[in-house]
Formats: structure tokens, sequence, C-alpha cells
């Protein structure tokens, strides 16, 4: 009897954790105009002398965003009169100056609105008005350098309403300034969504340049060269883009219809840098590491199983044969990324020698889980230490895992152990080290010498030497909602000397549990690995170092310190791990929003003892996590 019950129960819960059969997607008229992509390299139209003779149109299309015998769905898109059309829509790139002779015209039975298209010209009333079937001429200049998108929609819709459609008819404008123009690469985002009309799951993909990872473009650079990538946000939602193995000099954060150089000395060196809805981000980097490398978003909801039309049923006959999408992959081994990541592969220059570290520094990372240790009896992964023989329990798991203390310019060998049952790999997430120990599975690396996940009772030796002092996260980078989610993620600090503990603190926020339902986002979180952390002492009238990192896979954070009347003030010092010079180091309101990957660094002193908290909470509702701050006398009065 027991056993029925048992059962019956153990059934039940099969059936309440099953992720629900995915849907039917729209279908493209029969012999629809296929879609292709492009990677912005080629603008559109004839110039002749100063002026830029284009014509556009908008047709519906059948888009394959993903492989060859991955869905098909219906969208509007633009092409160039006498060419098929393209998503990103064809590329509008003219020198500062150039006049546009536009011709819109639209082949669609569905009445648009066109918007950005004349960027810097006009900005609250750029809305061409195309009725079905109509064709307008528009004559204006472009005078403004910098990077934009052009956009459409249903009459009456909006940038931030479009779903399917028409959420794809967007097409970058660059206007070039005078002098050379740096070699770049043109990226726009955008998003295919497709609700249903009662609580069942949408059917959702990201792409770059229309294709979603891993058919996104590959791209080619050579070691050493220096590159501009623009980055164009074409989706209503923001995205922390990170780059792997370089830090990059951010020199725009624009809008679609407005952009602007960031005056030379306060241009921002990150790795990582929140791109705002309909933003658009430009920046330089040189990538001076051979090896495969990505630029993604760090949102792992953008860049799994949550984004991608593959194994969608391509009508209902076929629906119930798939099911199990979009819940993240429980054993790690189902589980691709998808959606919004790009490959660059950079080719190394004549002389190049591979990496070796000499007189290495061991460290032992254990990759373990510790049952009913999360809200919801959820089990906890993690890491701990091991140090000298003595082996750590098998359910050690530390919250977040331990600081790894590694020393500026000192080889260390990390050898991660994966006591888990399932694989994983580990990224260093902005150091600036040699790609193969970078943690991607079947990505990191180059030629015929490429890293693969570490198989359970399996280890990985990552091999590198820090070459920067700074805050940085590592954390999985295989199957992140779940992993991450569930407490793979810790702090890595390169010093130059050895911390005093006592003025230099380490505020990790990240993921406490799993997300419950399928596509939810996860409302769990923690803080120093605790949902109460206890509170941190800090002395009066000393210069404290706080070290913040974002690492919650599914949220922007905001860090916000101040006491019931007042929000303190704090000098920025660091992000993502470099050091500000002087001119961008200074003093301001004590709060910062950062998304997944993103680290600061700020100094603060308090001259009277007292109380403060760190209010750390979600930028969109969600959660919120005090740290309580305790400001104590001076140990000893200062001498007369
Ligand atoms: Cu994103």
């Amino acid at each position: 009897m027991a056993a029925v019950i048992g059962a019956v129960v153990l059934a039940l819960q099969v059936q309440i954790a099953a992720p629900p059969t995915r849907l039917p997607l729209p279908k493209p008229a029969l012999g629809a105009i296929r879609v292709s992509n492009h990677g912005n390299t080629t603008p559109a139209g004839a110039l002749n002398g100063k002026v830029l003779t284009v014509s556009l149109e908008v047709v519906t299309g059948a888009w394959r965003p993903e492989g060859d015998t991955d869905p098909e769905v219906p969208i509007l898109a633009f092409a160039e009169a006498g060419k098929g059309p393209v998503n990103p829509g064809p590329l509008i790139r003219v020198r500062q100056g150039t006049e546009i002779a536009l011709t819109l015209s639209n082949r669609t039975d569905s009445s648009l609105v066109i918007n950005g298209l004349r960027p810097g010209v006009s900005t609250t009333t750029d809305s061409v008005h195309l009725p079905a079937r109509a064709t307008r001429e528009l004559r204006y200049r472009l005078d403004t350098p910098g990077t934009y998108f052009y956009g459409g929609w249903f009459t009456g819709s909006s940038f931030s309403d479009r779903l399917w459609l028409d959420s794809q008819l967007n097409g970058a404008i660059v206007v070039d300034g005078p002098g050379a123009v740096r070699a770049d690469r043109i990226f726009v985002l955008s998003e295919w969504f497709h609700p249903y009309d009662d609580n069942r799951p949408f059917e959702v993909v990201s792409v770059i340049n229309g294709k979603g990872w891993p058919h996104t473009d590959r791209i080619q650079l050579k070691q050493g060269d220096s590159t501009r990538f623009r980055v164009i946000n074409a989706i209503p939602l923001w995205h922390p883009m990170h780059l792997h193995g370089f830090f990059y000099r951010v020199v725009a954060r624009g809008m679609w219809n407005k952009d602007g150089p960031i005056p030379e000395p306060m241009r921002p060196l990150v790795n990582t840098d929140l791109l705002q809805p309909a933003g658009t981000l430009t920046f330089d980097f040189a990538p001076t590491t051979p090896g495969n490398w990505l630029m993604h978003c760090h949102f792992s909801f953008h860049m799994d199983e949550t984004v991608t039309l593959s194994g969608s049923p391509p009508d209902s006959a076929a629906m119930n044969a798939h099911a199990g999408h979009g819940a993240p992959a429980a054993n790690g081994s189902e589980h691709r990324m998808r959606g919004l990541v790009v490959g660059l592969q950079v080719a190394p220059a004549r002389g190049h020698n591979e990496y070796r570290a000499t007189n290495a520094r061991e460290i032992r990372l254990l990759a373990q889980k510790d049952s009913n240790r999360l809200i919801n009896q959820a089990t906890a992964y993690g890491f701990v230490l091991q140090r000298g023989d003595s082996v750590p329990a098998r359910d050690s798991v530390l919250l977040p895992g331990p600081v790894l203390e590694l020393v500026r310019g000192q080889p260390v060998r990390i050898k991660v152990v994966n006591n888990l049952d399932e694989p994983t790999g580990i990224h260093w997430h902005g150091l600036e080290i040699p790609s193969f120990p970078d943690g991607v599975p079947d990505w990191s690396g180059m030629g015929n010498r490429i890293f693969h996940s570490i198989a359970p009772r399996d280890s990985f030796v990552a091999e590198f030497t820090p070459p920067r002092s700074g805050t940085y996260p590592y954390h999985s980078h295989l199957n992140e909602r779940h992993q991450i989610n569930s407490g793979m993620y810790g702090a890595i600090i390169v010093s130059d000397q050895p911390r005093d503990p006592k003025r230099d603190h380490v505020i990790v926020a990240g993921g406490g549990g799993l997300p419950l339902q399928h596509k939810a986002e996860s409302h769990f979180a923690l803080v120093n690995g605790r949902r109460f952390p206890p509170p941190l002492t800090l002395e009066a009238g000393t210069t404290h170092r706080l070290r913040l990192l974002s690492i919650h896979p599914d949220w922007r954070v905001a860090f916000t310190l101040r006491n019931d009347s007042t929000v303190a003030r704090w000098r920025a010092v660091a992000k993502d791990g470099a050091e500000m010079p002087a001119i961008q180091a200074t003093e301001r309101p004590a709060h910062v929003e950062m998304g997944p990957g993103e680290t600061a660094d700020f100094e603060f002193r308090a001259m009277t003892p007292g109380r403060w908290r760190l209010e750390v909470k979600s930028v969109e509702s969600g959660w919120y996590i005090p740290l309580e701050i305790i400001v104590v006398p001076p140990a000893a009065p200062p001498p007369e």
C-alpha cells in the first residue's frame, strides 16, 4: 500500500514538474519569400556625390531564425527594391552631411509606422505613416555621427508592444564622422515573441543580426587588431553585454534616435555594460589574446533554451511529439547556449607563444551539492576549497563560493573537481587570460585544443596568470540558469598585496534557488549567501573598500547605501575589476545598478559612528535584502 501511495505521489510530482507542452507556431503563407540574414557589412543604396538614393520596401516573408531544420515563422521584413528581404533590415551607412533620398513602400496589407529614419534630424515627430500599399518619398540630411536604428510597427502599436509579426522591422543606421573609418562590426539584437491567449507558455527567439546562437555569424579577428563594436538593442528589454577575455572602452551609449561620443577621458573601461531598451552601445577593444571568445547577454534567460524555437512543433500534428522545452535542463547534458550570443575567433599573430604556467600556485576547487539547502528544499550547487590533504565533506558547499584570493602576476593552477552528477564548466569572468581555461564548453580554446565540459567525477585544470588587480566573479558557464541560480558563483579578488579584511569587504548578490515554473523568473536571491546576511562592521574615520558583485543570473540589481533619512556618498574606484582613472573616480551618491556579471568597487568613509544599511534589491520589483552596516568608534583614539 505504502509503495502504491509513494508511486502516486511521485507521479504527481513528475506531473507538476514537467514543463508544459510546446504549441504550434504561426506558419508563413505558402510561397512566402525567404528572409535572409546579414552582418551589416554592406551599406544599402547608391551613393552619388553627397546624395544616397535608397529604396526600402516592407514585405511579408518567411524567416528561419536558427538552423536549416529549425522552425520557419512569418515576419514583416525590409528589402531593398529589387532585392530579397533581410533581417536585420538594410544597413544605412553614410558620411556625416550626406543627403538621403529615400523611397519607402509598404507592400503589405497592414498600416505601418516607420520610426527613427532621421536620427539627429527629428526626434518626437520622426514617424512616417505608411498605409497599406502606400509609398512615401523622404529627403533629409544625416549630420550627427553615431550608431542608430530605424524600426517599424503596426499603426497603433509601439516599440515596446511589438510581439512577433512586426518585431523584425529593424535596421542599423551609422553616420561616420570625418577622417578614417575604423574597422567595426554592427550587431542588431531583436526578439520574436509569440504569446498565447491563455496562461500557456509563450514561444520566443532572440537573435543577433537575424540568427540565434549557435547559428550567429562567427566574427573573425586578428590578434591585436583594434576593433569597434556597435551593438543595437531593438528589444524593449535590458541586456548586460559581456565580452569574454578583454576589457572594452565604451565610446558611446545612445538611443535609437540619439547618440554622441562620451568625452575621451570619461570613457568607461569595462567588460560588461547594461544596454538599455532601444539603446545603442559603441565600444572599442583590442583582442590581444588569440582563441575563441564570446560576446553575449549575461541574463541566463536570454542565452538558454528559453529563447529558441528549436524543437517547437511546426504544426499541431507534431506538437505532442515535443515536450520538455524551456525548463532548465536538470542534468546539463541537454543544455545548449541559445539566443543572444556571438562567437569571436581571434587568429594568433605571428610569433604567438601558447601560455605556459611556471611555478604556479595550486588551488583545488571542488564543485559539489548539498540537498535541502535552498528555499523550497532545493539543492544547492556550489564550491568549496580543499586545503592540503583533508578532503571536505562531499556535501560541503559554501554560498557564495569561497573568495579566490589571487596575486597579480602570479601564475595559478586551479583544479576544478566535479563532484556533481552533471557536467559543468567554470568561467573566470573578466580575467584577461588564455582562451582554453575560459570555461565555455565546446568553445573556449583554439584550433584542436578546445575545452569540453567537465564530466562528473572528472576534473579540469585552469592555468593562467591574472594580469590586473580587481574584483571579478567566477561562475558556471554551463546550464547557467540552473547552476548559477543554485549557487555556482563566487568572487575572485586579484591583489598586489594581502587585503586587510577589516577594511576591504566583498559583497556578493547572487541566486538562491531555481526558478520554480516553466520560463518563470526566479524571485530567490542571496547576499553573501544569506537571505538575512549578518551586519558588516566598519570603523568611523577609516576608508573602507566595498567590492560589490552582481551575479544573479536573472536580475538587474540595485545597491544603495543609506540610513532612514539620507543616501550616503561614496567614491567609485573600480568597475568590473578595472581601476578608474582619477578623473572618473569621483564621489557620488551611494547608488549603483548592475546586471549579472558586473562588479563595482567603492570607497566609503563614515566620519561618525552610526547605523547604515546597504539595500540590495532587484531593480524590477522582485526581492529586497538589506545588509546592516554598523559604524563603530575607532579602535584607538587618534593621538593628540
Ligand atoms: Cu539580454
